[in-house]
């Protein structure tokens, strides 16, 4: 028996079908953030990164050129199983033959080379509009700036990132996630923190006013807690982007890098889910700050898979990663945090969630934890070799030799 066998056998033992789970989690996007593969630079501006995000590190390798980036990202998704989406974002336009132009006017064609490269590896495309690292942000303020210059420059960016979303979806056959995240916020706190908030509002009700095809584009809005140097107040607190989004009807995103240290993200899911019919996730890994670690097989990790899967929402939520280190090979940093994410999705799938339900339903507390540390060391690591080979990605360790291998012959040479 071979120990994929052997595995299939204890979990069907708990009436837990391998098979079905391996075929469900095969078709379930997560997708990939381009901008770990450059430490968040982009193509359009030669700024440095603002926002109050910030990637530490100087590993060698860095992609600099759009088919740098493309070839590392095709790399990457070599060595992860399951379906991937590509998730751009406006900084990373791609202008030809000398032209540049600035992020109120960008186009469809500045991003036709995303549309081939997704087409070319069968996947949809996400979007992001780039509210940072950019000379009209004024103050630390785009969207909520007092500056109406600003604030229209902005409000452009927002509606242009609407019709490339909406081209995205059409090139592809795929619906397209457009996130819009501001890190509009004060350093100290602040006089008034009302207005910025009444002008983001109004910033949001313009932009939302680009019609499109609301079955092609979701769009979705980030809050977030604090920024570096903007640590006393974002005017996209989680309170003001929840009621925007119900108000509105667009679909909320959380970032579990974006509230306090002892909230989860996977507690709120549920509670998301009890009033939306979608929602969306940027799953990163905080450690003791919103640092956008490469996520690990951790704990709050499971537990958001968990929660995905028991409430029956594998469809109803946009799974996307966010995290951005400079400090390992970036090829390999995309790999493991996709692979995590892949991993804790399957072991959700194989949890015996109806028999755990039955026992908090009955108030049987005593079981249910016991069972539940029981789960945890069942055979998955078998599951998920099995499902690598299936899904034509490398089981095991043997994808780090391709990445150690492409570091000498590609990225050691940039
Ligand atoms: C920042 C947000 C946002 C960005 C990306 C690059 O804290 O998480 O999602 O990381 O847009
Ligand atoms: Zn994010």
């Amino acid at each position: 028996m071979t120990s994929y066998e052997y595995a299939k056998k204890k979990y069907a033992s708990l009436g837990l079908d391998t098979e079905a789970a391996m075929e469900r989690l095969m078709s379930v996007p997560v997708s990939m953030h381009c901008w770990q593969g450059d430490d968040v630079i982009g193509f359009d501006s030669r700024e440095a990164l603002s926002g109050g995000i910030q990637t530490t590190g100087n590993y060698p390798g860095r992609a600099t050129t759009p088919d740098e980036l493309m070839a590392d990202m095709k790399l990457a998704f070599s060595l992860i199983p399951g379906s991937k989406k590509v998730n751009v974002h406006a900084c990373y336009a791609i202008f030809e033959d000398g032209e540049t132009v600035g992020r109120d006017k960008i186009e469809p064609r500045h991003f036709r080379r995303w549309v081939e490269f997704a087409k070319e590896n069968g996947m949809g495309l996400d979007f992001n509009p780039t509210f940072f690292s950019h000379p009209m942000v004024k103050d630390n303020l785009t969207l909520s700036s007092p500056d109406e210059k600003v604030r229209e420059y902005w409000i452009e960016h927002g509606k242009a990132c609407i019709r490339i979303a909406e081209y995205f979806a059409n090139e592809t056959g795929i619906p397209c996630v457009m996130n819009i995240w501001i890190p509009d916020g004060c350093k100290e706190v602040p006089a008034d923190r009302y207005s910025p908030r009444l002008r983001f509002k109004d910033s949001l009700d313009k932009i939302l006013a680009e019609p499109y095809d609301k079955e092609k584009v979701y769009i979705t809005l980030e809050s977030k807690v604090f920024g570096i140097g903007l640590e006393s107040y974002t005017v996209g607190s989680a309170e003001f982007c929840l009621s925007y989004s119900t108000i509105k009807g667009i679909t909320p995103l959380m970032d579990n890098g974006h509230y306090h240290p002892t909230e989860v993200v996977s507690d709120k899911i549920p509670a998301l889910l009890t009033f939306n019919d979608k929602i969306a996730l940027h799953i990163t890994r905080g450690v003791r700050w919103d640092s956008d670690h490469v996520v690990a097989y951790d704990d709050e990790t499971r537990e958001i898979a968990k929660e995905i899967v028991r409430c029956n929402a594998l469809d109803r939520v946009f799974i996307a990663l966010d995290y951005f280190d400079a400090s390992i090979n970036r090829v390999a940093a995309w790999v493991i945090g996709m692979r995590n994410v892949q991993k804790a999705l399957l072991a959700a799938l194989l949890t015996p969630h109806a028999r755990l339900r039955d026992c908090q339903e009955n108030a049987d507390f005593t079981h249910m934890f016991a069972l539940t540390e029981e789960y945890k060391t069942l055979p998955l690591g078998d599951v998920w070799d099995e499902y690598c080979r299936r899904a034509g990605a490398p089981a095991g360790t043997e994808w780090i030799e391709k990445v150690d291998a492409y570091e000498v012959s590609v990225q050691s040479k940039r």
